[in-house]
């Protein structure tokens, strides 16, 4: 018989907390393996081996490891039995289609969020600086990407992508992805989401729909959002910035 199923993750990683989303809704019986990135567990030589690029999440289950969320997703979904279809649809058209969201997710949306958030407020939790000039063009990537969701994937009739009206493993993984946002100033995150009412709506329902495991996976990053922001109203009372604080962008 196969192990249980090990999922390596840090919940402050948007791909993990997606794919332990997923595990919990479908009530897969798994292993929660925590690999804290800002303490380098993930450059570790035991996690090394099952995830060679030494990012997270990986899984190990049986003698398979796998790394990529997508890639971890559309395996949960097909290998373990009874996961309803609207997560990976089995008709290959619709299938197709949430793979086309998936790929396009990695350089568009995630790629503008990933370095927005660390070049305004995460980078310095994880070793680098903040980088002004590298947030505003990932700003632009990022707002651009907004309205592509807003305009094209979010068109049709039904609450969810593609026009669907159950979420699949895209809305779970790029609405954990947006939920990232949450750590910056809340004027900032305002000012870049409030634009795109299809967006915000869409990031309400997909929370609704997997409640109450969305809220407890993500409890970290509400944690972490606290903090952020008594350590703005600190440096906005002493009118200073510490060297080892969170930085602001322009804009924020
Ligand atoms: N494309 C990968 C991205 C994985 C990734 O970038 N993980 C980040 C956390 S969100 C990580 O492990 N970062 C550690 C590092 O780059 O040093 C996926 O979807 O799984």
């Amino acid at each position: 018989m196969i192990g249980k199923l090990k999922v390596y993750a840090d919940r402050m990683s948007q791909p993990c907390r997606a794919v332990l989303i997923f595990c919990r809704l479908n009530g897969i019986d798994f292993e929660e393996i925590k690999v804290d990135i800002s303490k380098r567990h993930h450059l570790s030589p035991e996690f090394t081996e099952v995830n060679p690029l030494q990012k997270v999440p990986a899984i190990l289950h049986g003698n398979l490891n796998l790394f990529e969320s997508h890639a971890i997703l559309v395996y949960l979904s097909s290998a373990f039995p009874g996961i309803a279809d609207h997560w990976y649809p089995t008709d290959v058209f619709k299938r197709a289609k949430v793979n086309s969201v998936l790929d396009w997710h990695h350089s568009n949306l995630r790629y503008g969020e990933v370095n927005y958030v660390s070049n305004t407020v995460l980078g310095p939790a994880l070793g680098r600086p903040l980088n002004p000039k590298a947030a505003a063009e990932a700003e632009k990537v990022l707002l651009s990407s907004l309205s592509k969701l807003e305009n094209i994937w979010l068109n049709g009739d039904g609450r969810f992508l593609l026009g669907n009206f159950q979420p699949s493993i895209a809305d779970l993984s790029l609405v954990c992805e947006l939920t990232q946002l949450e750590v910056l100033d809340e004027k900032d995150r305002s000012r870049i989401l409030s634009p795109y009412k299809k967006v915000v709506g869409w990031i309400e329902d997909t929370r609704t729909a997997t409640n109450p495991h969305f809220e407890e996976v993500h409890n970290i990053l509400y944690r972490a959002k606290k903090k952020f922001q008594q350590q703005r109203s600190r440096i906005a009372e002493s009118g200073t910035e510490t060297s080892n604080n969170m930085g602001r962008h322009s804009k924020m």
